[in-house]
Protein backbone atom coordinates (compact mmCIF):
# COMPACT_ATOMS: atom_id res chain seq x y z
CA UNK A 1 0.00 0.00 0.00
CA UNK A 2 3.25 2.09 0.64
CA UNK A 3 4.39 2.02 -2.70
CA UNK A 4 0.28 2.35 -4.02
CA UNK A 5 0.48 5.68 -2.25
CA UNK A 6 4.37 6.79 -3.47
CA UNK A 7 3.43 6.28 -6.83
CA UNK A 8 0.02 8.33 -6.48
CA UNK A 9 2.45 11.25 -4.86
CA UNK A 10 4.37 11.02 -8.29
CA UNK A 11 1.37 11.32 -10.41
CA UNK A 12 0.08 14.28 -8.57
CA UNK A 13 2.85 15.97 -9.17
CA UNK A 14 3.46 15.07 -12.34
CA UNK A 15 -0.03 16.31 -12.79
CA UNK A 16 0.72 19.44 -11.43
CA UNK A 17 3.85 19.27 -14.06
CA UNK A 18 1.56 19.09 -16.82
CA UNK A 19 -1.35 21.87 -15.66
CA UNK A 20 1.39 24.46 -15.02
CA UNK A 21 3.22 23.28 -18.31
CA UNK A 22 4.49 26.74 -20.49
CA UNK A 23 5.22 29.68 -18.45
CA UNK A 24 7.36 28.18 -15.55
CA UNK A 25 8.46 24.95 -17.04
CA UNK A 26 10.26 26.94 -20.74
CA UNK A 27 11.16 29.77 -21.78
CA UNK A 28 10.23 31.95 -24.73
CA UNK A 29 12.75 31.91 -27.83
CA UNK A 30 15.67 30.06 -25.25
CA UNK A 31 15.90 27.06 -22.66
CA UNK A 32 15.56 27.67 -19.28
CA UNK A 33 17.29 25.81 -16.22
CA UNK A 34 15.15 22.74 -15.12
CA UNK A 35 13.01 22.85 -18.08
CA UNK A 36 10.04 20.27 -18.33
CA UNK A 37 8.59 21.44 -21.31
CA UNK A 38 8.89 22.18 -24.95
CA UNK A 39 9.94 26.03 -25.56
CA UNK A 40 7.05 28.44 -25.39
CA UNK A 41 5.57 28.44 -29.21
CA UNK A 42 6.22 31.69 -31.36
CA UNK A 43 4.43 30.88 -34.63
CA UNK A 44 1.33 29.00 -35.52
CA UNK A 45 3.37 25.87 -36.33
CA UNK A 46 4.81 25.96 -33.11
CA UNK A 47 1.47 26.19 -31.67
CA UNK A 48 0.06 23.33 -33.67
CA UNK A 49 3.11 21.04 -32.78
CA UNK A 50 2.56 22.07 -29.16
CA UNK A 51 -0.90 21.05 -29.12
CA UNK A 52 -0.19 18.01 -31.02
CA UNK A 53 2.17 17.22 -28.48
CA UNK A 54 -0.28 17.79 -25.59
CA UNK A 55 -3.04 15.67 -27.47
CA UNK A 56 -0.61 12.73 -27.70
CA UNK A 57 0.71 13.13 -24.26
CA UNK A 58 -2.84 12.46 -22.70
CA UNK A 59 -3.32 9.59 -25.12
CA UNK A 60 -0.58 7.99 -23.87
CA UNK A 61 -1.38 8.63 -20.12
CA UNK A 62 -4.83 7.09 -20.99
CA UNK A 63 -3.77 4.18 -22.23
CA UNK A 64 -0.94 3.61 -20.06
CA UNK A 65 -3.37 4.14 -17.50
CA UNK A 66 -5.94 1.66 -18.43
CA UNK A 67 -3.39 -1.02 -18.90
CA UNK A 68 -2.02 -0.20 -15.39
CA UNK A 69 -5.55 -0.73 -14.22
CA UNK A 70 -5.66 -4.22 -15.77
CA UNK A 71 -2.49 -5.12 -14.51
CA UNK A 72 -3.39 -4.36 -10.79
CA UNK A 73 -6.74 -6.46 -11.49
CA UNK A 74 -4.86 -9.23 -12.63
CA UNK A 75 -2.43 -8.98 -10.12
CA UNK A 76 -5.32 -8.76 -7.32
CA UNK A 77 -8.11 -10.48 -8.29
CA UNK A 78 -6.53 -13.34 -10.40
CA UNK A 79 -3.19 -14.55 -7.98
CA UNK A 80 -3.15 -17.71 -6.94
CA UNK A 81 -4.32 -17.19 -3.34
CA UNK A 82 -7.14 -15.32 -4.34
CA UNK A 83 -8.14 -17.35 -6.95
CA UNK A 84 -7.17 -21.14 -6.96
CA UNK A 85 -8.75 -22.73 -9.42
CA UNK A 86 -8.10 -20.34 -12.71
CA UNK A 87 -10.87 -20.44 -15.49
CA UNK A 88 -9.89 -22.01 -19.03
CA UNK A 89 -11.46 -19.67 -21.30
CA UNK A 90 -9.29 -19.04 -24.08
CA UNK A 91 -11.67 -16.95 -26.39
CA UNK A 92 -14.07 -14.01 -26.06
CA UNK A 93 -15.16 -13.12 -29.54
CA UNK A 94 -16.65 -9.62 -28.41
CA UNK A 95 -13.13 -8.58 -26.38
CA UNK A 96 -11.07 -9.65 -29.85
CA UNK A 97 -13.33 -7.63 -32.21
CA UNK A 98 -13.28 -4.42 -29.41
CA UNK A 99 -8.92 -4.72 -29.20
CA UNK A 100 -8.89 -4.92 -32.69
CA UNK A 101 -11.22 -1.76 -33.49
CA UNK A 102 -10.21 0.46 -30.42
CA UNK A 103 -6.65 0.88 -31.06
CA UNK A 104 -7.47 1.66 -34.98
CA UNK A 105 -10.18 4.19 -33.52
CA UNK A 106 -7.29 5.55 -31.70
CA UNK A 107 -4.46 5.23 -34.18
CA UNK A 108 -6.88 7.53 -37.06
CA UNK A 109 -7.67 9.80 -34.50
CA UNK A 110 -3.86 10.59 -33.86
CA UNK A 111 -3.40 10.39 -37.78
CA UNK A 112 -5.60 12.58 -39.06
CA UNK A 113 -4.06 15.66 -36.77
CA UNK A 114 -0.72 14.49 -37.68
CA UNK A 115 -0.62 14.70 -41.49
CA UNK A 116 -2.31 18.29 -41.12
CA UNK A 117 0.28 19.63 -39.27
CA UNK A 118 2.62 17.82 -41.72
CA UNK A 119 1.19 19.58 -44.67
CA UNK A 120 1.32 23.26 -42.44
CA UNK A 121 4.35 22.69 -41.77
CA UNK A 122 5.79 21.18 -45.68
CA UNK A 123 3.72 24.12 -47.68
CA UNK A 124 5.30 26.94 -47.73
CA UNK A 125 2.52 29.83 -47.68
CA UNK A 126 3.09 32.79 -49.98
CA UNK A 127 6.15 34.50 -48.31
CA UNK A 128 6.92 37.97 -46.96
CA UNK A 129 10.61 37.28 -47.17
CA UNK A 130 12.99 34.59 -48.28
CA UNK A 131 16.20 34.53 -45.81
CA UNK A 132 18.92 31.63 -46.92
CA UNK A 133 20.68 29.79 -44.79
CA UNK A 134 23.89 28.50 -45.36
CA UNK A 135 25.59 25.89 -42.55
CA UNK A 136 29.24 25.71 -42.58
CA UNK A 137 31.92 24.42 -40.04
CA UNK A 138 30.90 26.06 -37.74
CA UNK A 139 28.79 28.69 -38.09
CA UNK A 140 25.77 30.04 -40.43
CA UNK A 141 25.74 32.68 -43.00
CA UNK A 142 22.89 34.59 -43.97
CA UNK A 143 21.35 36.18 -47.00
CA UNK A 144 18.61 37.64 -48.32
CA UNK A 145 18.10 36.76 -51.73
CA UNK A 146 15.27 39.30 -52.55
CA UNK A 147 16.06 41.97 -50.29
CA UNK A 148 19.76 42.93 -51.50
CA UNK A 149 22.93 41.56 -52.74
CA UNK A 150 24.54 40.88 -49.39
CA UNK A 151 25.50 38.01 -47.10
CA UNK A 152 26.93 37.82 -43.46
CA UNK A 153 28.38 35.42 -41.51
CA UNK A 154 26.85 34.47 -37.73
CA UNK A 155 29.55 32.99 -35.31
CA UNK A 156 29.35 32.39 -31.68
CA UNK A 157 30.17 34.61 -28.92
CA UNK A 158 32.86 33.31 -27.21
CA UNK A 159 32.76 33.11 -23.49
CA UNK A 160 35.73 35.48 -22.37
CA UNK A 161 33.42 38.06 -24.82
CA UNK A 162 30.22 37.55 -23.49
CA UNK A 163 28.60 41.13 -22.64
CA UNK A 164 25.67 41.06 -19.86
CA UNK A 165 22.66 39.78 -20.51
CA UNK A 166 24.30 37.45 -23.48
CA UNK A 167 23.30 34.06 -23.53
CA UNK A 168 26.54 31.76 -22.89
CA UNK A 169 26.84 29.42 -26.08
CA UNK A 170 24.07 31.03 -27.80
CA UNK A 171 24.76 34.37 -28.37
CA UNK A 172 26.38 35.53 -31.66
CA UNK A 173 28.00 37.95 -32.83
CA UNK A 174 25.62 39.12 -35.99
CA UNK A 175 21.81 37.69 -35.72
CA UNK A 176 19.85 36.74 -38.71
CA UNK A 177 16.89 39.83 -38.29
CA UNK A 178 13.26 39.07 -39.65
CA UNK A 179 9.73 41.62 -39.30
CA UNK A 180 6.86 40.38 -36.89
CA UNK A 181 4.32 38.76 -38.37
CA UNK A 182 5.36 38.04 -41.54
CA UNK A 183 5.89 34.60 -43.81
CA UNK A 184 9.70 34.11 -43.81
CA UNK A 185 10.35 31.17 -46.72
CA UNK A 186 13.97 29.59 -45.24
CA UNK A 187 16.23 28.04 -47.54
CA UNK A 188 18.64 26.32 -46.55
CA UNK A 189 21.94 24.49 -47.75
CA UNK A 190 25.14 23.12 -46.51
CA UNK A 191 28.91 24.09 -47.60
CA UNK A 192 30.42 21.13 -46.60
CA UNK A 193 28.97 19.05 -44.03
CA UNK A 194 25.39 18.24 -43.54
CA UNK A 195 24.09 20.33 -40.41
CA UNK A 196 20.46 21.34 -39.01
CA UNK A 197 18.92 24.53 -38.88
CA UNK A 198 16.51 24.36 -35.74
CA UNK A 199 14.90 26.81 -33.80
CA UNK A 200 12.21 25.30 -31.19
CA UNK A 201 9.77 28.58 -30.39
CA UNK A 202 9.22 28.91 -34.02
CA UNK A 203 8.85 24.45 -34.62
CA UNK A 204 11.28 24.42 -37.49
CA UNK A 205 13.80 21.82 -37.95
CA UNK A 206 15.52 21.29 -41.22
CA UNK A 207 18.51 19.57 -42.74
CA UNK A 208 21.32 21.68 -44.30
CA UNK A 209 22.56 19.12 -47.01
CA UNK A 210 25.62 20.60 -49.60
CA UNK A 211 24.41 20.64 -52.90
CA UNK A 212 20.95 20.65 -52.38
CA UNK A 213 18.67 23.44 -50.92
CA UNK A 214 15.67 22.60 -48.39
CA UNK A 215 13.14 24.66 -47.45
CA UNK A 216 10.83 25.49 -44.71
CA UNK A 217 8.97 28.47 -43.08
CA UNK A 218 7.81 30.39 -39.96
CA UNK A 219 5.87 33.22 -39.32
CA UNK A 220 7.39 35.25 -35.86
CA UNK A 221 4.46 36.03 -33.55
CA UNK A 222 5.88 37.88 -31.26
CA UNK A 223 9.20 40.18 -31.40
CA UNK A 224 12.69 39.49 -29.36
CA UNK A 225 15.38 36.95 -29.76
CA UNK A 226 15.00 33.35 -30.66
CA UNK A 227 17.62 30.80 -30.12
CA UNK A 228 18.34 27.62 -31.89
CA UNK A 229 21.38 25.30 -32.25
CA UNK A 230 22.42 23.06 -35.70
CA UNK A 231 20.70 19.69 -34.39
CA UNK A 232 22.88 17.92 -37.14
CA UNK A 233 25.97 16.04 -35.72
CA UNK A 234 28.61 18.24 -37.73
CA UNK A 235 32.20 18.07 -36.14
CA UNK A 236 33.90 18.96 -33.62
CA UNK A 237 32.18 22.56 -33.21
CA UNK A 238 28.76 21.15 -33.76
CA UNK A 239 28.00 22.23 -29.78
CA UNK A 240 28.93 26.23 -30.99
CA UNK A 241 27.01 27.06 -34.04
CA UNK A 242 23.80 28.31 -32.44
CA UNK A 243 21.00 30.30 -34.13
CA UNK A 244 19.69 33.50 -33.09
CA UNK A 245 16.81 34.67 -35.12
CA UNK A 246 15.68 38.79 -33.64
CA UNK A 247 12.17 39.35 -34.74
CA UNK A 248 11.51 43.47 -35.00
CA UNK A 249 9.00 45.57 -36.26
CA UNK A 250 8.34 46.62 -39.71
CA UNK A 251 10.35 49.83 -38.94
CA UNK A 252 13.08 48.44 -37.31
CA UNK A 253 13.64 45.73 -40.22
CA UNK A 254 13.97 48.34 -42.99
CA UNK A 255 16.70 50.35 -40.87
CA UNK A 256 18.26 47.03 -40.16
CA UNK A 257 18.08 45.95 -44.26
CA UNK A 258 19.45 49.29 -44.89
CA UNK A 259 22.12 48.73 -43.00
CA UNK A 260 23.11 44.98 -43.68
CA UNK A 261 22.51 46.12 -47.65
CA UNK A 262 25.82 48.34 -46.97
CA UNK A 263 27.44 46.84 -44.47
CA UNK A 264 27.31 42.77 -45.81
CA UNK A 265 27.50 43.98 -49.79
CA UNK A 266 29.03 41.38 -51.43
CA UNK A 267 31.62 43.11 -53.81
CA UNK A 268 31.03 41.11 -57.50
CA UNK A 269 34.19 42.44 -58.62
CA UNK A 270 36.17 42.30 -55.95
CA UNK A 271 35.17 38.21 -55.83
CA UNK A 272 35.39 38.43 -59.48
CA UNK A 273 39.33 39.64 -59.27
CA UNK A 274 40.23 37.11 -55.78
CA UNK A 275 38.52 33.94 -58.07
CA UNK A 276 40.38 34.74 -61.07
CA UNK A 277 43.93 35.55 -59.31
CA UNK A 278 43.06 31.66 -57.87
CA UNK A 279 42.63 30.16 -61.02
CA UNK A 280 44.77 27.80 -62.06
CA UNK A 281 47.36 29.39 -65.00
CA UNK A 282 45.96 28.72 -68.32
CA UNK A 283 48.41 25.21 -70.32
CA UNK A 284 49.50 26.29 -73.23
CU1 LIG B 1 26.34 22.09 -37.72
Amino acid sequence: MKALSRLAAIAASAGGVLASAGAAWAGLGQPTPWQMDLQDSASPVMQDVAGFHFFLLWVIAAISAFVLALLLICIVRFNARANPTPSRTTHNTPIEILWTIVPVIILAAIAVPSFRLLFVQLEVPKPDLTVKVTGKQWFWSYSYPDSGNFEFDSLMVQEKDLKPGQLRLLAVDNEMVVPVNKVVHVLMTGADVIHSFTVPSFGIRMDAIPGRINETWFKATAEGVFYGQCSELCGKDHAFMPIAVRVVNDGDFNTWLNNAKQKYAIDNDAAHNALAATAAPAIR
